[in-house]
């Protein structure tokens, strides 16, 4: 039985999490949203150097107990959350999962933009955006996803604030943007990996997503990629770069994470191709949950040792 769940309900999780396993995980409080909703980030460790080791950043998953549906960086995007959130129970709550935690610190943030995923559930299930107040246009918000200072501004990103797609009046112009940024910059020498789940599509995007532009160590990430969707039996992805196999987006955060110096930035879109789009039905939670975990092995191994 698939619940939708308020954000109040993700804290209550998060926070049993915190005061269940407090060698495991803390939760970590990392700014608010515009609309005063705390942003947090949940650190999965089981080690003394916690805090040291090589991490990786996960941003827009769900699980509790029973499956249940939440967004990410893009509010209607419901499979992202729950995906996050099933990456966290499996890995602080099955003993089998252990060797994930052996080498490698988690960082693990559900929900980018809270206002946007309540707005999903309580006005408008297609809402995208952020849910900031304009000064000059009576549209709200901006699209976490084009808000990155890394190329902000540039091709596919909109100065209508009335677009899914507007840009925002400033590069990390919304807090929920400039709050992700703070933190991952402060631990830039420890994160390795970042890993932004969005839907839908099935692909494994590479970057850069600005224009049609390869870093130098683009075989690397493609070798990578390629390893952990080898992984997925129930749904294949097509992997390559962002641009050239989406369109291109400037002032996203994967552009930005790379552009600071983490190796392994990588935009999964999840299932499903398109059928039922933003609006995957709830049977297909757990599917695609369980199907994309066993590639986390693939990533912490390489990420254990890399860079
Ligand atoms: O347009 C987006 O932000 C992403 N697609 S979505 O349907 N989930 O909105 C793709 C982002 C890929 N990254 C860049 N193009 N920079
Ligand atoms: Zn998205």
């Amino acid at each position: 039985r698939t619940v939708v769940l308020k954000y109040s309900n993700i804290y209550a999780f998060l926070t049993y999490l915190n005061t269940t396993y407090p060698r495991l995980v803390q939760l970590i409080n990392i700014g608010s949203s515009y609309e005063k909703r705390p942003l947090y980030v949940l650190r999965i460790s089981n080690s003394s150097s916690a805090g040291t080791r090589p991490a990786i950043w996960i941003d827009g998953v769900r699980y509790y107990q029973k499956l249940r549906q939440l967004p990410g960086i893009h509010a209607r995007e419901w499979i992202s959350p729950a995906v996050a959130t099933y990456i966290i129970q499996q890995l602080v709550e099955v003993p089998a999962n252990a060797k994930l935690l052996s080498n490698v610190d988690w960082y693990i943030m559900p929900v980018v933009n809270p206002d946007g995923y309540e707005y999903t559930h309580t006005k408008d299930r297609m809402w995208r955006k952020t849910r900031s107040v304009s000064s000059t246009s009576s549209c709200r918000g901006a699209d976490p996803n084009r808000n990155f200072c890394y190329k902000w501004g540039g091709l596919g990103a909109s100065t209508n604030p009335c677009d899914d797609t507007y840009r925002g009046t400033t590069a990390f112009s919304e807090p929920e943007t400039l709050a992700t940024s703070n933190f991952i910059m402060g631990k830039s020498s420890q994160i390795k990996l970042y890993l932004t789940l969005h839907s839908y599509g099935q692909f494994g995007l590479l970057p850069y997503g600005y224009d049609v532009v390869y870093p130098s160590d683009y075989n690397d990430l493609l070798a990578l990629a390629n390893n952990a969707a080898s992984k997925f039996v129930n749904y294949r992805y097509t992997v390559g770069n962002t641009t050239a196999l989406l369109y291109a987006a400037s002032g996203g955060s994967a552009d930005w994470a790379k552009s600071i110096g983490i190796k392994y930035s990588y935009t999964f879109e999840l299932p499903d191709r398109g059928t039922n789009a933003f609006t995957l039905p709830a049977s297909e939670i757990l599917p695609v949950c369980q199907d994309f975990f066993p590639a986390l092995d693939v990533f912490a191994t390489k990420v254990a040792t890399c860079c």
